[in-house]
Order: C-alpha cells, then structure tokens, then sequence
C-alpha cells in the first residue's frame, strides 16, 4: 500500500457500518433480526466451545454479527459500470455471474466482493448486484418509458464521482477523502419515500413485473436487504417464527449437515412501506414492498464436480417445494443422504476445495528438504499435512431467486423463455465477472505451492 491511502479493506469495513446504520435506523424490523442473530449465536457459541475457541483463533468473534452482504439493483449499463468503479475503491471485484431470467425474473446479477482471504477476513462484505434485462419489457412503450427515466437519474453524486475519478487516478484515498467517500456513496443506497414517477406510471411497471417497478421508479438503488451470519440458521429460523416474524416458508441451500456445504439463507418477507407518488401538484400516497432482512450461514466450496452433485440433487427435491414449505427440509434433506457429509469424502472424492499446510512434523521435514514424495492424498493420510476447507464465498442462483420470489409476495416459480447472455452483462459492466471456480482453486495451489521443497 503506498503511503498515505488508507486500504481498501478499511473503506468497505467504514462503508458496510454506515449501511448498517442506516439500514438499522430505516427498517426498525432489522434491527430485531440483528437481535436475533446476536441471541442465537451466542447460544451456538455457549454450547459449543470448540466453534468459539475456532472462531476465537481466526479473529472470528469480534466480527461475528457483522453484515455479510447486501443487494441492489440497477437499471442500465451506465449504472452498473458505474457501481463497479463505485465498488473498486473498497476492494470489491465483480465475482461470478447469476442468470436468474431462468427463474422467472427479469435480471441478472453478479456479487461484488473481496477475493484474498486476508480482505475477506478483514471485511467479508459483498453486494449481489442485479441489472434489469429492460429488453424484458415486452411492451415497447412502457420500455422506452423505462428507458427514458433511467436516463435521466444520475444514482451518484458528483462528489463520489470525483473520489472514484481521483481513486482510479491516484490509485488510493487518504483517510480523510475515504471518510468523505463513504458519507457520499451511502446516499446512493438511501431508501427514498417518494417516487420518480406518478401513481399510474408505478403501478404499469409494476404490472409488468413487481421488480420491474422497484428498479425504474425510484431515484436510486436503494439497498433492499443487509445479511449477518448465523451460527445456527434453523435456530434462527424458529426464533423469528416464535417473534411472530414472517419469516420465508423454507431455508434455501443445501439442508443441516454435518459438514455444511455452499450456502444456506433465510428472510424475513419485504415490508409493505408508505411512498408518495407525485403527479403535477397532486400527490397520491401509496405502498411499496421492496426491503427486507436476511441471514446466512456458509459452509465449504465445492469443486464443480462437487456443484454439478449438489444441482443434481437440489433439482431431485425441487419437486417437493410448495408454497408453504412444509415437508421440504425433510425431503431435501433425505435426498442430500447422497451427499457425502464428511470432510475425508468430501476431499477424496474432489467434491470440495482446501487449502493445505504442513503439521508440525511436516514443518520439520519440509525445513529438512525431507518431505516425503506422495500424493497430497499420501502426505495427508500419513499425518504430514493438513487440509483445511476453503469456505464459500459466492452465492447461489437458485437460492438467490427463491429470496427474489419470496419478497415479490409469491414463491411460486414461473419461467421466462429469455436467453440471458454473460457477455451481454459483462459488457454492460465494462469488465468480466471472475470465475468463483478459479479462485477457490488458486488458493487451494497456492497452498501447495508454498510446500514446494525448497532446494538446499
Ligand atoms: C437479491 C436476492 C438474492 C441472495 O443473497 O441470494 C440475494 C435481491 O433481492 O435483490 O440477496
Ligand atoms: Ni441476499
């Protein structure tokens, strides 16, 4: 870091405090979920002191019920190149790319996000970023509409785009101008209670698509959820259920486990909020539901052959999803039997990453030149190295689109007949998305590597 910036990691760290601030002040409801997660991780953590003496370890604790990401949405090319500047200056790259057009929704998305693990431990804060597919408008005159209206909004203020322009330029911020950026770049996030448009103009975009409405109507990408970890999601769950919290019908992701896998999610549904609509010198109240809350809890990374396993059976139990999620936790759980659940099949079978280091032996014998010649497998197995799974970092399209449906009001799952094009999205966001794959892998080498023997 040259001297005098102030790292990237601090400036999300800042910036992810004030969003919760501001979230916390804006949805009271969160602020209740936040009290929840706090309740139940410290149960999770009394009754099992091996999790806290782990966590304790990795510096875990301190950080433990603070948010993992959040989500926006954004309605043109323009904005979304811009949210990638926006989100560079904190150290967060676009990772991965969703199609959620094949869940019936007209976006999709990438996550913006830290990639070393030195930064994610720090601050593992991410955005899921979706852009609208306005090509998804099937009426040609509420498309241009939409066009139009995004057109003219400018999501971020003149000051942050000085601070980014100076960023890029300079290639860092001083602690002082960091500070100043993070006040400016919060108010694009602001949940604004009137809308850009009047009663009608809402409620025809809202007609063709509820997020359709979200994204066009308003001046900015309010933030429309914050996600802290849990510790114990099922418990979690409950708790909200037994508040009288309307918590979504089912947890999404793979179920309890031994070893858990990717990523399991939960919200409680959006709020149904007060907005003015201006028409001429008239003003109309009305309602809009956008924002809501969210938990997570992360497990290990899988390997694509390890992906491929858990769509597989992830697409067996879909059938059994209903509205209502009764009986699903049991049947997706009875069909995961398939899934190996322990870290010795999960790494043998190359179902999952790890990363790999040397015991205490191996640290004598690798500092010897000695290190046995074998196969990671040999050199595990005979107590030379151990292996550590790397956690998931990304997020998951079909449990992504099962949070989108349960706070549109229907969980219902209906298809657009819409091929969704990577290339069309990174060429909006002026950059490619990261492939999640490749950088699980690279830190599973880069482990390795640091074993090559070193020559006498
Ligand atoms: C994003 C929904 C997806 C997740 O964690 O998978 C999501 C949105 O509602 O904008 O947040
Ligand atoms: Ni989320």
């Amino acid at each position: 870091m040259t001297q005098g910036f102030v790292s990237p990691d601090e400036i999300r760290l800042a910036f992810s405090q004030a969003m919760s601030r501001m979230y916390r002040a804006e949805v009271p409801l969160y602020g209740d979920l936040l009290d929840i997660v706090a309740t139940t991780n410290a149960r999770a953590l009394a009754v099992d002191p091996a999790l806290r003496e782990q966590l304790a370890a990795q510096g875990e604790l301190e950080r433990l019920n603070d948010e993992r990401h959040g989500a926006i949405r954004i309605g043109s090319a323009t904005e979304l190149s811009l949210m990638r500047r926006l989100f560079a200056v904190m150290g967060m790259l676009p990772v991965g790319y969703y199609d959620l057009a094949a869940a019936g929704l007209p976006v999709h998305s990438t996550a913006f996000r830290p990639i070393e693990p030195a930064a994610l431990a720090r601050c593992a804060f991410r955005i899921f970023c979706s852009l609208l597919r306005i090509d998804l408008i099937a009426d040609a005159d509420l498309r241009a509409q939409a066009e139009a209206i995004l057109d003219a909004r400018q999501i971020v203020s003149d000051e942050t785009v000085d601070f980014i322009a100076r960023y890029e330029r300079d290639g860092g911020l001083t602690s002082e101008q960091a500070e100043s950026f993070v006040l400016h770049a919060l108010e694009t996030f602001r949940w604004h209670g009137e809308a850009l448009v009047d009663h009608e103009t809402y409620t025809a975009f809202n007609e063709a698509h509820r997020l359709i409405a979200d994204i066009v109507c308003f001046r900015g990408p309010h933030i429309n959820h914050l996600t802290p970890r849990t510790l114990d999601i099922d418990a979690a769950q409950a708790e909200m259920i037994a508040r009288g919290i309307r918590a979504k019908a089912v947890i999404e992701g793979p179920p309890r486990r031994t070893v858990p896998i990717l990523l399991r999610q939960t919200s409680f549904q959006a709020l149904e909020e007060p907005i003015l609509f201006r028409s001429g010198a008239a003003i109309v109240a009305g309602a809009h539901t956008a924002r809501f809350g969210e938990i997570e809890q992360r497990g290990i990374a899988l390997t694509p052959r390890g992906r491929d396993l858990y769509d597989a059976i992830l697409a067996e139990a879909d059938g059994a999803r209903t509205a209502s999620g009764a009986g699903y936790q049991d049947r997706l759980a009875a069909t995961f039997a398939q899934f190996p659940d322990d870290l010795a099949s999960l790494r043998t079978e190359g179902l999952a990453y790890f990363t790999y280091a040397p015991t205490q032996e191996g640290a004598r014998l690798l500092a010897a030149g000695k290190l046995p010649a074998g196969s990671v497998e040999e050199l595990v197995d005979s107590g030379v190295l151990t292996a550590t799974p790397i956690t998931y970092e990304d997020f998951l399209p079909v449990s992504a689109a099962g949070i989108f449906r349960s706070n549109l009001g229907s969980e219902a799952e209906t298809r657009l007949a819409a091929e969704s094009s990577q290339a069309d999205f990174e060429g909006a966001l002026g950059a490619s998305c990261l492939d999640p794959f490749g950088l699980y892998l690279d830190q599973e080498q880069a482990s390795l590597e640091l074993l090559e023997p070193i020559p006498p």
